[in-house]
């Protein structure tokens, strides 16, 4: 990564943990992911089940799905969730939400089938977020959807049995050090209410200890803990959460746990970074309108277009799509969502091999789309269809085969190679108008010579005349 790039990715992680009021989070060297203990075989080994999945599902819900965005009449700014913050509301009052919280709706294995249908291989969901919220049944804390709500059923506990039926990867998303509802959590910018008030030490003890210990306990196989907003969390604090890792060997954790700890993975948020980290694994979280927890009137769809770019996007530059639901607080995932995913599946379903368990792109920069790799394999995403050949710039491999992924033939398309790189023949109308799948077959690594964005344009400008009839 070039340091304009670093320097990029950093500003961008500084300021979105500045906004939320939190530190930072701190740059991380690859050694610091691994436990000291742990080779970079047995890391990898550890990895592995991630880098093939590429693309997961985060699920933001509790109690902020009653609100859904409106609070005494009124709509509040800002993401779903942040209601009880954004708002100021006092703790004895959103507490009086449990009484409207039924999520009669639930149902655990059809969430799961969503995110198996669109290509996920992983979920994530939020064990507690900010509010203090828990969505599984604790001993720690009555504050629990299991113990203060009519629906009296642990949601966590069906999910894990839909994820072990449905053969998906399940992870839990725990608010560690922000918690707006027990005493002496941390709250962005300050509490505003005095019930907030305490020692933040001790209600990581009493609170954040036992629960996470809880979610790693009692739920099964828990493939990755997914920490958010560390603030005020120092190495003492972290320290006290770290051990319980233990509990889950092969659990893999983000980089916001705080302390100086920098877990597996980067996460950078709402954004693709620009070259990717690529020292270090990452993963991009995204919501697919403006909030993470529901909003009602929040119906700033992303087209699936640009979700289905997005993934190939992120897999060309070597990293994972956590890719957001927010259901709503009758258990339903919404409908625009859904409706977004199996579009998504549907493109998985024929070109998911370009995407699953490949690596980065050889190239910088190609003018068409983007690229993804596999041993002996080059995937060319195209996105803009050319008139005339696809030109792949500086490639200097010799090309075996040419294919169209979507052509279950795989018949040839003829190559031609150059000084320039390699031309491929296509037939006139894109596969599909989304991204098409070109698959080349190479001989050795990938060795693609250096060429200035301008000489790829210019060579591309040139070669990309429409084909005479
Ligand atoms: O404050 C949270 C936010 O509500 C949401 O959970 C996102 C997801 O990455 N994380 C925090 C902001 O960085």
């Amino acid at each position: 990564m070039s340091l304009a790039t670093h320097a990029h990715n950093v500003l961008i992680a500084a300021a979105i943990a500045g906004v939320l009021g939190c530190a930072p989070l701190a740059k991380a060297a690859p050694e610091d992911a691994a436990p000291p203990q742990e080779t970079k075989q047995q890391r990898d080994q550890r990895m592995a089940w991630w880098r093939e999945a590429r693309f997961g599902m985060f699920i933001h819900w509790g109690l902020y799905a009653v609100p859904a965005g409106t609070w005494n009449g009124k709509q509040i700014g800002g993401i779903g969730e942040w209601i009880m913050h954004n708002a100021k509301i006092p703790v004895k009052d959103y507490e009086k939400l449990t009484a409207q919280f039924n999520p009669v709706k639930f149902d655990a294995d059809q969430w799961v089938s969503i995110a198996k249908n669109a290509g996920m291989k992983y979920i994530v969901i939020t064990s507690k977020h900010h509010d203090g919220f828990a969505m599984f049944q604790s001993q720690a804390s009555p504050y629990n959807i299991y113990d203060a709500t009519p629906f009296k059923r642990d949601p966590l506990k069906e999910l894990a049995a839909a994820c072990q039926k449905q053969g998906i990867k399940l992870g839990f998303y725990y608010s560690q050090a922000q918690d707006w509802h027990h005493p002496g959590g941390a709250a962005a910018g300050g509490h505003w209410d005095k019930a907030q008030d305490g020692d933040m030490t001790e209600y990581i003890r009493k609170i954040a200890v036992p629960e996470v210990k809880e979610i790693l306990t009692n739920y099964g196989p828990i493939a990755v803990l997914w920490w958010d907003t560390p603030c005020d969390m120092t190495k003492e604090r972290a320290e006290m959460l770290l051990p319980l890792l233990k509990l889950q060997p092969g659990i893999i954790t983000n980089n916001r746990l705080g302390g100086g700890y920098h877990g597996d993975t980067e996460t950078p948020e709402q954004f693709i970074p620009p070259t990717g980290f690529p020292d270090r694994d990452w993963e991009t979280c995204m919501t697919m309108n403006n909030t993470w927890g529901y909003k009602s009137y929040d119906n700033k769809w992303k087209p699936t277009e640009v979700l289905i770019r997005n993934l190939i996007d992120i897999a060309s530059k070597g990293g994972n799509y956590l890719l957001n639901v927010g259901p709503t607080a009758e258990g339903l995932i919404p409908a625009a969502s859904v409706e977004r995913l199996a579009e998504v599946g549907k493109w998985m379903k024929v070109n998911g091999e370009a995407i699953y368990g490949t690596s980065a792109s050889p190239f910088k920069k190609l003018p068409w789309g983007r690229c993804t790799q596999k041993p002996g394999k080059l995937y060319l995403h195209v996105f803009d269809w050319p008139k005339g050949d696809l030109v792949v710039p500086g490639l200097k491999n010799r090309v075996a085969k040419a294919y169209l992924l979507s052509d279950a033939s795989r018949a040839a398309l003829p190559v031609a190679a150059g000084e320039n790189g390699v031309s491929v023949k296509l037939p006139a109308d894109a596969p599909d108008k989304i991204a098409s799948v070109v698959v080349l077959e190479i001989e050795g690594q990938p060795e693609v010579a250096a060429m200035s964005r301008g000489a790829v344009m210019n060579l591309y400008a040139n070669e990309m005349k429409p084909v005479a009839p």
